[in-house]
């Protein structure tokens, strides 16, 4: 999503006119500012039970570890404003997976350091008990490393950065970011987001001892040119893959990568320290999901995390005071069929609050429950129909309405956003893409709306996250959808959820 025009200007601006103190080799320590809270609380576009930062711009999950009992998430940060530039690393701890409490940014740029122009994506691993992180410095694109020694709260860059300070001789590569590091023995393993002029994404991998000194290996895996979309930049052909993410998973490996708008993922084997995909797919059919990271949450378990971009004009991101929000964490898991399976993790259950239960009734027709902040279960019998699903946040007279659509004949699953906004900011187009049930399958949705967010999870085999901004405060309407048929409800259970107030937070 960057380029070196969008992220250069702010940081040195900013730097200079000393509005910032980074003392060299600590974290910045400082703290998240932005708009007047009361603003941005009383802001209806602004999700509850998300994680976001206070304020400001955030992108890309980086980092997201459990470490002593904690799960500690870093993000993609710019404290000085809702516009992504001087790339910092937020930083929030949660005991529950849902709740959060900010801490103090845990990486800024360096003036005259090999990230002086931003700290961009990376990991966090442990070595001998020491937390520590690899990220990306720009411009050029090089590796670094930090480590913390009180547990978190302030991380140390190493004196001798970059520790690796530019791809591999005579290589022709479109981008050289977001290192995902792991452990086999007693070597670390990192793996490179990269690509090959005219040639397609690869993923760079490299072995150390320290974390410090790098060999660089060979690729850990190839993207293909015939796999190559038109396009404009290296990111949207698919000539360059971010933010690799390469974990085991139930006896086979998996690598997700951020291409072509959207997480691609590959579930194959991993023999002598390279990755043969199988089987591939999208983590979300929809781009407004992107540069996802996983992590192992000590019970076995692999959650994931993205970023929810914003869908709206940049200069309504600026108004607002806020861009970007952290989907809800996902479980992910192999299904029988080889495929991931990325469902929503339970933990989200603690939020629930008041139950609405609807049954055995005809799917049209609105309901009672009404809200912007919700979760919503629905099980469709397909009859006849050839579109099946839901209208949410639509207004009395239909005038703003966004739908949530299975097409059997076209074998997609969609959201409709065509009137999701009365407001010219506002994206329009429709998300999604292929989707297909069996014949005698019925549509199990799983909906969360969290103001401007909605993430949907259809049969625990897609997940679809898009953004609207309706604009009248009625558009709260829920209501079945179904064209030509007789398609039946059998249930419809709507809990109206919690808000989580990471900022009240204390743990
Ligand atoms: N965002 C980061 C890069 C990464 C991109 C910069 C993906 O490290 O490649 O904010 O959204």
């Amino acid at each position: 999503m960057a380029s070196r025009r969008d992220f250069l200007t702010f940081s040195a601006a900013t730097v200079l006119a000393g509005r910032i103190a980074l003392p060299y080799g600590t974290s910045s320590g400082v703290d998240q500012r932005g708009d007047e809270p009361s603003k941005l609380a009383a802001d209806p576009q602004r999700p509850r039970y998300h994680l976001m930062p206070l304020a400001n711009w955030m992108n890309d999950p980086n980092g997201p570890i459990v470490w002593k009992g904690r799960y500690h998430m870093f993000y993609q940060y710019n404290p000085h404003g809702a516009f992504p530039e001087s790339m910092h690393w937020g930083h929030a701890v949660s005991a529950d997976l849902v709740h959060w409490k900010h801490l103090p940014i845990a990486l800024a740029p360096t003036p005259g350091g090999p990230d002086k122009d931003g700290c961009w994506s990376g990991c966090t691993v442990v070595e001998g008990g020491i937390p520590a992180i690899l990220y990306t410095g720009v411009f050029p694109q090089v590796q670094c490393l930090a480590r913390s020694e009180d547990g978190m709260r302030t991380w140390q860059k190493l004196a001798g950065n970059p520790v690796i300070a530019a791809p591999p001789q005579g290589m022709q590569t479109t981008g050289f970011r977001d290192p995902c590091v792991w452990r086999e023995e007693d070597e670390w393993f990192l793996a490179i987001g990269s690509g090959i002029e005219g040639q397609g994404g690869v993923v760079l991998l490299y072995r150390s001892r320290d974390l410090i000194t790098w060999d660089y290996l060979h690729f850990l895996c190839k993207g293909r040119r015939d796999e190559l979309l038109p396009g404009k930049d290296p990111v949207s052909t698919g000539e360059m893959w971010e933010c690799p993410d390469f974990f085991p998973l139930s006896g086979k490996h998996a690598l997700l990568v951020s291409t072509q708008g959207a997480v691609i993922y590959s579930v194959g084997a991993y023999e002598n320290h390279y990755f043969r995909p199988e089987i591939q797919g999208k983590a979300d059919l929809s781009d407004s999901y992107y540069a996802a990271r996983s992590m192992p949450d000590g019970t076995g378990r692999r959650i994931l995390w993205g970023w929810i971009r914003e869908g709206r004009s940049e200069a309504a991101q600026r108004a607002a005071g806020w861009a970007g929000v952290m989907s809800l964490p996902r479980v992910v898991s192999l299904a029988a069929d080889g495929r991931l399976r990325i469902t929503p993790a339970p933990e989200l259950e603690t939020l629930r609050g008041k139950h609405h239960h609807f049954g055995g009734q005809q799917a049209r027709g609105a309901f009672s429950i009404r809200g912007d902040s919700l979760e919503i279960q629905a099980e469709f019998e397909l009859g006849a129909s050839e579109v099946v699903g839901l209208t949410v946040r639509s207004s009395p007279g239909g005038e703003e309405l966004t739908s949530i659509t299975y097409n059997r004949t076209k074998a997609q699953f969609l959201v409709e956003r065509e009137h999701s906004s009365l407001s010219p900011e506002a994206d329009r187009g429709p998300q999604g893409g292929s989707f297909t049930l069996a014949e005698d399958e019925t549509l199990k949705l799983r909906i969360f709306l969290d103001a401007s967010v909605i993430e949907v999870f259809a049969n625990d085999r897609a997940c679809l996250t898009s953004r609207i901004y309706p604009s009248r405060p009625d558009s709260l309407g829920i209501g079945t959808l179904a064209e030509e048929g007789s398609t039946r409800l059998k249930a419809l259970d709507v809990w109206e959820m919690r808000p989580i107030s990471a900022d009240k937070l204390t743990i």
